[in-house]
């Protein structure tokens, strides 16, 4: 929903960055959190596009801490791709206030920060295969370049943000206060999802037993996360930047899926569309482990699939509690829309549940270099029409 007099509120923000006064803007939608405008101002040089976003306090409770994140990621990455002439539309630059901060306080006492707009560059919603591969490879070259940065100076913008046993204990007291009588209309999930609790704990479980190592992730890897250059699909940048946090692989692996192998959108209504495509699974795959091989061990490329059992779940789990508490955290776009939501990632997760063998083969394929069976990619142009 845009709010009352957004263009002022618009025009007041670029100006504290020192952007100058928007002739123009643009309400960009994609997101479920925050709200995010494209902003056209007049420079001496001519029309210029910045990206002005409005933080979610509800969901980020010290947007410093995000800021402050994306400014180290941002300064890491440009440092390793310091020669690539293409750096301005590879990285997303931060822009300071006169007062030298990367935030800006409005009236009503929300935060907005100001962004590079990455010209000639598209995201997609609903991917084919050869852009699952290219957002396969981009986010297995996002995790190798931030390999080194040193991840105790990130903070946790969210805390327990992909634990996800801990977000099965939240649903189930949700189910119990059931403050808006919503409990009967989802028992058949909440069951459903509370009948896999070694799923939950699965990764919990991993790294305290020492199997799998904390690596710096990205953990809202959905392929609208991806800017692509808009003539040739070649992935550009990573965008939204407020979850990079300590975390495992699997999970930016499975979150991917999660959102780009189902064949129908993440929140269908129509659940017989629902299901996981397998040659959507390989081709991601195909795309991200080569770029992240040398650098994990065998065993951890192994949890990759458990990955996308557990974040579906995890997700699931979320919608689910966000309908039972009154619809108070993602943003809403139709009626029981946290319901819908919550209903298509169940259906998804019994498909990814039997198909699971199946994903740990191609994994296994891919690793030992003896792929039975590539993807056969669509050419780019046909891309368009996903965008
Ligand atoms: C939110 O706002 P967006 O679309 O980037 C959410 C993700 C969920 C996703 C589901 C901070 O991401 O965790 O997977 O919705 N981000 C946050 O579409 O909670
Ligand atoms: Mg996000």
């Amino acid at each position: 929903m845009i709010e009352d007099n957004i263009g002022i509120t618009l025009s007041e923000v670029s100006e504290s960055f020192g952007l100058g006064l928007p002739v123009s803007w643009e309400h960009l939608k994609n997101g479920n959190i925050n709200q995010t405008y494209r902003v056209d101002v007049i420079t001496k040089k001519g029309k210029r596009a910045y990206i002005l976003q409005k933080l979610n306090s509800n969901a980020f409770k010290t947007p410093q801490k995000n800021v402050e994140n994306h400014a180290l990621i941002t300064k890491h990455l440009r440092e390793k791709l310091k020669n690539d002439p293409d750096i301005s539309r590879k990285t997303v630059k931060l822009y300071k206030t006169a007062e030298g901060g990367y935030l800006y306080t409005d009236i009503k006492g929300d935060y907005w920060r100001a962004m590079t707009y990455i010209y000639g560059a598209v995201s997609v919603n609903k991917p084919d295969d050869l852009i699952m591969r290219r957002t396969g490879e981009a986010f297995g070259t996002f995790q190798s370049l931030l390999s080194d940065c040193p991840i105790a100076l990130l903070h946790e913008t969210i805390s327990g943000f992909h634990d996800t046993e801990k977000r099965m204990e939240a649903l189930a007291q949700s189910a119990k206060n059931d403050k808006c009588g919503r409990l009967s209309e989802i028992k058949n999930e909440y069951d459903l999802l509370m009948s896999f609790p070694a799923y939950a704990s699965f990764f919990r479980k991993e790294y305290d037993e020492g199997r799998i190592p904390l690596r710096v992730t990205h953990n809202d890897t959905k392929c609208n996360n991806v800017m692509f250059d808009e003539k040739t699909f070649e992935p550009l940048a990573i965008i939204d930047l407020d979850t990079v946090m300590p975390g495992f692989a699997a999970h930016d692996f499975g979150d991917a899926l999660r959102f780009g192998a189902n064949i129908a959108d993440e929140d269908e209504e129509d659940l017989s569309k629902v299901g996981f495509d397998m040659d959507m699974f390989r081709a991601f795959a195909e795309g991200y482990i080569p770029k992240v091989k040398d650098s994990f061990g065998t065993y951890e490329l192994e949890t990759l699939p458990y990955g996308v059992i557990a974040m579906t779940l995890e997700c699931a789990a979320r919608f689910l509690t966000d309908y039972l508490d009154g619809d108070v955290y993602f943003i809403t776009r139709k009626d029981k829309h946290n319901l819908h939501r919550a209903k298509c990632q169940a259906a998804l997760l019994k498909d990814e549940l039997s198909r699971f063998n199946e994903m740990k083969a191609v994994v296994r394929e891919i690793c030992s270099g003896n792929v039975m069976r590539r993807t056969t990619y669509s050419e780019p142009l046909s891309l368009k029409m996903h965008v």
